[in-house]
């Protein structure tokens, strides 16, 4: 039977490159983001593979949240598979120097988002005893780089709700998954960097960093193993990054 995904933070980078593979592969899809406009390009692009539905909120915001997700239509609420995707880094500063507005940022939307969202679907899986759920933490939720404090934090925090969720939910038949990329390069670093392009392209510059299309493939991968096959836990760098701080430059 035909699966329906439901993918936030798909407007750009790993999210939309899920969304791509899951297409591709008669998953159905319901992606979502803040910028309207992309998700419509998106659906009008995949819509040639699968059905899509849009849902444009941000996940930091209880009721948006709570509000979109009623929204659906009937047949995009049952939801097979979640990708808790949407996420970003809000600046790059020690701890005594960084910005309060950027750590409730990463909290908020790192944290907070992912169960707004988890919280508004998990119930429907429970009942029926079925589903899967895959969260993108980092290897900032393995390791702790200079200045990454509260990235660091939030995404040790998703590491955390990622072992909480399989326990809980393992007597419901639910499966989850942690995907956790090194350097990929999407519009990551112009979100931490705040649309200093210079910057964020130096992050990429000297090797060949993950692109969006390999954590897709990972995705697609994990959830397509059989029933009894659950990849718990993953951690994947480019092959030219051996820890967040030591990278093999040109
Ligand atoms: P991008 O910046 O390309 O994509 C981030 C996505 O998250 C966008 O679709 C954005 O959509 C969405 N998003 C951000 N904030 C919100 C919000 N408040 N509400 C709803 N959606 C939101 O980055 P990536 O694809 O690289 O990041 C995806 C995930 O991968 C993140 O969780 C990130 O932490 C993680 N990651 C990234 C790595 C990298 O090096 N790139 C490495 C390890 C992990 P919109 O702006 O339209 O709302
Ligand atoms: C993104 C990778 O090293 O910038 O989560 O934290 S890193």
């Amino acid at each position: 039977m035909t699966k329906t995904a439901f993918i936030t933070g798909a407007t750009s980078g790993i999210g939309k490159a899920t969304a791509e593979i899951f297409a591709k592969n008669n998953i159905r899809l319901v992606v979502c983001g803040r910028r309207k406009e992309r998700l419509d390009v998106l659906k009008k692009e995949l819509s040639e593979f699968t059905e899509v539905a849009t849902l444009h909120f941000d996940v930091s915001k209880r009721n948006e949240v709570e509000n979109a997700i009623n929204s659906l239509p009937d047949n995009f609420k049952k939801i097979d598979i979640l990708i808790n995707n949407a996420g970003n880094a809000h600046g790059l500063s020690s701890i005594q120097n960084g910005s309060l507005d950027d750590w409730d940022a990463m909290m908020d939307i790192n944290v907070k988002g992912l169960l707004y969202v988890s919280k508004a679907i998990i119930p429907q899986m429970t009942e029926r005893n079925s589903g899967f759920i895959v969260n993108i933490g980092s290897i900032a939720a393995k390791d702790v780089y200079p200045n990454g404090n509260v990235y660091c934090a939030s995404k040790h925090a998703v590491d955390a709700l990622n072992k909480g969720m399989r326990i809980d939910l393992n007597k419901h038949n639910i499966r989850v998954s942690a995907i956790h990329p090194g350097a990929v390069e999407t519009e990551f670093s112009d979100v931490r960097f705040k649309g200093d392009t210079e910057k964020a392209k130096s992050v990429y510059a000297g090797y060949k960093a993950l692109q969006a299309e390999d954590i897709a493939d990972i995705i697609y991968f994990v959830v397509t193993r059989p029933y009894h096959v659950n990849i718990e836990d993953l951690v994947v760098y480019p092959t030219a990054q051996a820890t967040p701080t030591i990278l093999n430059k040109d």
